[in-house]
């Protein structure tokens, strides 16, 4: 739907893919370019990951602590700071302190305790109006009322080319007093099996309204963005992503904070993901995730997304950015925030993407079938925080 296929599975750069030169069209989608990490075993280092009380307690039950003062989700405005903690990462980022500006902290103790407030801080599609990143994932995100339900692509197959609107019964988008569970479902509860090439489940990702105008030195201030995110349910073919783009895009710019999708040969489980720019000049190499979160000094352990962890994207002025896994600089590079991530390109927007989502029709390692009862397929979200300065 948004431009014609560059796909870089087993291809080791993202210029040496053959495909490019279809690409024809000015504007492709986000997610045209999408790299499978490379084929590896499970254990990289072939030893056994050390117990898990070594180190960084990883409490599969817990959330972060719970802010001690009052907190609001804020109106995104560095003038009209939003309450709420500080960012977990500020130690490792000199300078001025950032102001916190969006504070969605979900769950019923939170800033976004219900679906009502949801549909007030996000949108159900991407900002090209498409419910699986074009009609790429496996899985088309639900809306949570018909009145936010829109008129989708075509090739999805849906009743009436329409968004599927959530089952209460069968909810998509769950608030615990910590935390907002999304599940990937069947969309009918009668199937017995679902595809990806079918688009016949249904997920609950989401979109912030809230938008910067640019980023780098475009915006011509410090962004930090912080979340807390797990897979406390994997299941072969999950993707996962927390990711900026703009409203137009054409091979970037676009930063993958964290991206992750359940290859066979990773399974079973969610562990390892990728952190690249694209568009960017990324410092580390991610072609192979095990080999690039242990280059990065993230030991083994700590690779299971089952767990919480924290993801920091810290975007500067100057257009250099890194990101922070758990306290790993686990990607650092240059990132021009504009149309094609050219210097002095047009400019754009920059959109906050949530995808809880299962399989893509163009990678093979994912583009599968499996038995309704393995779903649901469940993520869970603690807070996601931004900042400028
Ligand atoms: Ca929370």
């Amino acid at each position: 739907m948004f431009g014609s296929l560059c796909l870089f599975v087993g291809c080791t750069g993202s210029s040496s893919c053959a495909g490019a030169k279809e690409n024809t069209r000015e504007q492709g989608h986000p997610r045209d370019q999408v790299a499978a990490p490379d084929s590896v075993p499970a254990a990289a280092s072939g030893e056994r990951p050390p117990a898990l009380s070594e180190g960084d307690p990883l409490r599969p039950g817990s959330v972060a602590p719970k802010p001690t003062g009052p907190e609001s989700v804020g109106v995104g405005d560095i003038r009209e700071p939003a309450l709420g903690p500080g960012p977990t990462e500020a130690a490792r980022v000199t300078g001025a302190p950032f102001v916190l500006v969006k504070n969605w902290n979900f769950g019923s103790a939170g800033t976004i305790r219900s679906t009502q407030e949801l549909m007030s801080e996000f949108e159900f599609h991407d900002q090209f109006d498409t419910i699986a990143n074009g009609t790429k994932y496996g899985s088309v995100t639900v809306a949570p009322t018909p009145e936010t339900a829109i008129f989708v692509a075509r090739e999805l197959g849906l009743p009436d080319n329409k968004q599927p609107v959530e089952d209460p019964l069968r909810p998509n988008r769950e608030f615990k007093s910590d935390v907002l569970v999304a599940h990937v479902r069947p969309l009918s509860a009668t199937a017995t099996k679902v595809s990806v090439k079918a688009h016949d489940t249904g997920n609950g990702s989401f979109m912030a309204k809230w938008k910067l105008p640019s980023g780098g030195s475009g915006l011509g201030k410090d962004l930090l963005w912080e979340t807390r995110a797990r897979i406390p349910k994997p299941l072969l073919g999950y993707w996962f992503a927390i990711w900026t783009a703009g409203n137009r895009w054409d091979k970037g710019a676009e930063m993958d904070v964290v991206e992750s999708f359940g290859v066979p040969h990773l399974a079973p489980g969610a562990k390892c993901f990728h952190v690249n720019s694209v568009g960017g000049d990324d410092n580390e190499e991610f072609d192979n995730w095990p080999r690039g979160l242990t280059k990065a000094g993230v030991p083994e352990r700590k690779w299971d997304l089952s767990q919480w962890h924290t993801w920091t994207w810290v975007y500067l002025r100057d257009d250099t950015y890194r990101v922070y896994y758990d306290g790993h600089l686990v990607q650092h590079g240059k990132l021009y925030w504009t149309f094609g991530a050219k210097p002095n390109g047009p400019p754009i927007d920059m959109r906050f993407l949530f995808d809880f989502s299962w399989g893509h029709t163009e990678i093979s390692d994912v583009n599968i079938s499996l038995p309704a009862s393995s779903f649901p397929l469940t993520y869970e979200i603690d807070y996601s925080r931004v900042y400028l300065r």
